[in-house]
């Protein structure tokens, strides 16, 4: 018999789930006595006490620092709560998607996901702890406020601290805990469930040919030592036929080998490299929880992920999947290029435009208002499940490579051609002065809240932006009518492009600005234009009536999009091969600029 303790503790008042689930330093977690077994308990709270005696919960995390410590937690929490069952990745380790494909095909009251996404890890680093609903989708507002709320007032948590589960066993182990059902803890393999879901969607035997067969294409995929290392070699090399040496930094790596496994240019630079060698067609890169992925054409092509939704929804009937449940409709998150919108227009397909964040696209799923949707921030993914799925979004690409025969390029370019080309740009003001970048949201809301900025005309060099809608978002949910305010500042100029300012919900220190611009170019002559020339007159006018730099005491971003206008240049100079003049400028602008996101 197991024994459970009640144990005294005080309530924090910092637990705020943000855009995605809890995220600290690692030392907060550590260091602050009882912080991630308050947060636990609060988690496990929101399930009704008559619910638990026959709820499963799904348990998974990205391999970080920290991650299995905070599983026995959980399994010590969960029992002492009275859940039934516990559904956990081998050794702990579950990608974002793939916890999401569990809770729905196991049909549990939901998960905990051990994560910070992109965030390094490490003693050092991040640390987060998510939890996602029976939909297999993260909770909603409504539920995260409540596991806020009860935060804030926990005076004790309930644990087992005696009862210890092997997680490199594979199977069921069973406990007897006081006057409840005997609790199960099931280690089950990381992968299979989220491959035989992968199965039912796209064409293996096609996506073998692509990758295996007599005209075989070379891929290049780039795990950074995160989750998705392990689905990368079942999925894509043992059973697809690549080569293995086509997939890299597959071992997950409590500190993501001291980097930030984020895939992007900055910090996927070591798969940029190798892509402009020539030697690969495709290749992408993942995140430290496998659900963001970026995509990568020969030469080091680079897809801006605002387009690549669109270019997948465009092509979306090589998609099995699609075929069998028709398209319902397309969402992007509100800061998220128009590209996709363009695409929706023409194809007569209902377009969503929701808060940052995949918790919001939940609810219009469920209501089979939603097929394919995604966000900026390198998150692609379809109602196949509740996250966005970075591996799903590279096969759904090899998809479209296998039924069009055409390279990433060609397929990018036509699309531009077609549909016209949204210019996109992101800077990034990491760890700023929370009070000053609060302030400036603040200023900035009053100025464009005033009767006269409608209208307003801003100019910079020889252009000139007239004023059609300043807002601040707010979005009221289709499905449920529920209402999220203050979801950024919006300025749209009556030729539709748009400059957005945001906080971000993940960072774990000071505040994160966040820039948006947005920029459409329907002129089939003018959609391979210096984007930095397109976009820099936004990018002032933006910069002058926030004051960002004057009140951040910075003169630039931490990061941004700019290295992406390099790799555009690379394109279409080597076209005019003028090769050895970019890479001067590319090395160049790299020192001064980096994106992540
Ligand atoms: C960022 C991105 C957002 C994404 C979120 C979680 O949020 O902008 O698009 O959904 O990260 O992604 P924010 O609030 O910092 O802008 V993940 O892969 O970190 O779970
Ligand atoms: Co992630």
């Amino acid at each position: 018999m197991v024994k459970i303790t009640t144990v005294k503790t005080k309530p924090y008042t910092d637990q705020k789930p943000g855009t995605s689930g809890l995220r600290k330093r690692v030392t907060v977690f550590q260091q602050n006595q009882h912080y991630a077994e308050n947060f636990i308990q609060s988690i496990i709270s929101v399930i009704e006490p008559a619910e638990r005696q026959a709820a499963t919960l799904v348990v998974g995390g990205d391999g970080r620092f920290f991650m299995k410590d905070a599983i026995q937690l959980i399994v010590q929490i969960s029992a002492a709560n009275g859940i039934n069952h516990l559904v956990i990745g081998h050794n702990g380790i579950m990608s974002t998607p793939a916890v999401s494909c569990v809770i729905r095909k196991r049909k549990a009251v939901g998960g905990i996901i051990l994560t910070a996404s992109h965030n390094p890890g490490g003693p050092n680093g991040d640390f987060g702890i998510k939890y996602n609903i029976s939909s297999g989708g993260p909770a909603p507002e409504g539920i995260t406020n409540k596991i806020f709320e009860i935060s804030k007032s926990l005076q004790e948590y309930h644990i087992c601290p005696d009862l210890k589960v092997d997680l490199s066993k594979i199977g069921k182990q069973t406990f007897e805990v006081d006057t409840f059902k005997p609790f199960t803890v099931e280690i089950v393999d990381s992968v299979d469930d989220y491959a035989e879901m992968l199965r039912g969607i796209f064409d293996f035997a096609a996506l073998k040919e692509l990758l295996s067969g007599a005209n075989h294409i070379n891929v290049r995929l780039d795990a950074m030592h995160g989750v998705v290392g392990p689905y990368v070699k079942k999925i894509v090399c043992e059973e697809l036929g690549s080569p293995a040496n086509s997939a890299v930094n597959c071992v997950p790596q409590e500190d993501f080998g001291g980097h930030h496994p984020d895939p992007n240019l900055t910090y996927a630079a070591d798969l940029v490299k190798t892509m402009k060698g020539g030697e690969y067609d495709f290749g992408a890169a993942f995140d430290g929880d496998g659900d963001r992925n970026m995509v990568l054409g020969k030469h080091g092509f680079f897809v801006n992920p605002s387009d690549s939704v669109a270019v997948i929804a465009a092509n979306i009937k090589s998609i099995p999947y699609f075929q069998k449940t028709g398209v319902k409709g397309l969402a992007r998150s509100m800061p998220t290029s128009g590209a996709l919108d363009n695409v929706a227009k023409t194809l007569q397909m209902d377009l969503y435009e929701t808060p940052t964040g995949w918790k919001f696209f939940g609810n219009l799923m469920d209501a089979g208002k939603l097929s394919l949707c995604g966000e900026e921030s390198f998150g692609t993914g379809s109602d196949h499940i509740r996250e966005k799925d970075g591996l799903w979004a590279v096969l759904a690409w090899l998809s479209i490579l296998a039924t069009r025969k055409q390279s990433v390029e060609e397929i990018m370019k036509d699309h531009w051609q077609k549909f016209g080309r949204n210019f996109f740009t992101r800077y990034d003001y990491e760890e700023v002065d929370s009070d000053a970048a609060n302030k400036m949201m603040k200023d900035l809301e009053a100025a464009m809240f005033d009767p006269s900025f409608k209208g307003k005309k801003f100019s910079s060099g020889d252009k000139t932006y007239e004023v059609a809608i300043a807002d601040n978002f707010a979005y009221t949910d289709p499905v449920d009518g529920s209402v999220s305010k203050n979801q950024g500042l919006r300025i749209i100029f009556s030729d539709g492009s748009r400059v957005i300012f945001r906080l971000s919900g993940t960072g774990s220190a000071g505040a994160t600005i966040r820039l948006y611009i947005d920029s459409y170019e329907k002129d089939a002559q003018k959609i391979y234009q210096d984007p930095q020339a397109i976009l820099a007159p936004l990018v002032d006018i933006a910069l002058k009536l926030s004051q960002l730099h004057e009140r951040t005491g910075r003169t630039g971003p931490t990061s941004c999009f700019f290295v992406l206008f390099c790799f555009f240049f690379l394109n279409v100079c080597l076209i005019n091969s003028c090769h050895s003049f970019v890479c001067h400028i590319l090395t160049n602008m790299e020192r001064h600029c980096t994106f992540s996101s």
